[in-house]
């Protein structure tokens, strides 16, 4: 059996940061299998959603998600995310329309380069972005980029834009799960976000996410995901 020399911290520091028991549940190999394949059937729905209805969301199911994402692991885990929430319209609408003005320039200044609006064209997207004003919340995932103490002395942080990487991809999936819609949005360049929700110098802007349920009769596009040999190998010696 292989051994692990270190199981504890090192003794002069088990006082402040000891460690406890895993809560690990086991499953019997047909259920560990039935699992794998419920989760992947049920993510293997989730879409991207842009025409999000006005139907109200109750907020415990945006904590609650946020709660989920805030389970990420994180460099040194210091979990340099910060997940602000508006449901309030003139927000919205502020949002909205700062958005669309760089969406705008992007879409028809220039800022999108030929290849690049190919690539774009089987999504249908332009530089309208109604969703950001109609959807009940808007969910701007903030990286921080260093910590600040109550003192105002800095703290580095690891590995931010993996930490908060990570932490999106799981708020999509606890949205999907709790039966929600949403969009990984970035319009482009994100800095009118600091300004118009009042975020510190040490918050940058990583993800916007529109929340709510799809429009009655919401199409999306027809996209295929690459099939498991294309994303996964397998390495032997
Ligand atoms: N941010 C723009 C353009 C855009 C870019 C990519 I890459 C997408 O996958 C989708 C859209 C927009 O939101 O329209």
């Amino acid at each position: 059996m292989a051994e692990y020399r270190h199981p504890y911290p090192a003794p002069e520091l088990a006082a402040e940061h000891p460690f406890v028991p895993l809560d690990f549940r086991r499953y019997e190999p047909a259920e560990m299998a039935r699992r794998a394949d419920d989760f992947r059937a049920e993510m293997a729905r989730r879409r991207s959603v842009r025409m999000l209805s006005d139907e109200p969301v109750p907020i415990e199911l945006i904590e609650s998600a946020i709660a989920t994402a805030s389970t990420a692991p994180s460099g040194a885990h210091h979990q340099p995310w910060r997940f602000v929430v508006t449901g309030d319209p003139s927000i919205k609408r502020e949002i909205r329309l700062a958005a669309e003005a760089e969406e705008r320039t992007n879409y028809e200044g220039g800022r999108i380069n030929d290849e690049w609006r190919r690539e774009l064209a089987p999504l249908g997207t332009d530089w309208h972005k109604e969703f950001l004003e109609i959807a009940p919340w808007l969910v701007v995932l903030f990286e921080e980029r260093y910590g600040v103490a109550d003192d105002g002395s800095r703290r580095h942080h690891y590995y931010v834009k993996e930490s908060c990487g990570i932490a999106a991809g799981l708020f999509i999936a606890a949205l999907h799960h709790a039966g929600l819609a949403t969009l990984t949005h970035t319009p482009s360049p994100m800095a009118f976000l600091s300004r118009v929700l009042g975020r510190p110098e040490q918050e940058r802007p990583f993800v916007l996410f529109p929340v709510g349920y799809p429009v009655d009769g919401c199409l999306v596009p027809d996209l295929r995901r690459k099939p498991l040999d294309e994303v996964m190998t397998v390495v032997t010696s």
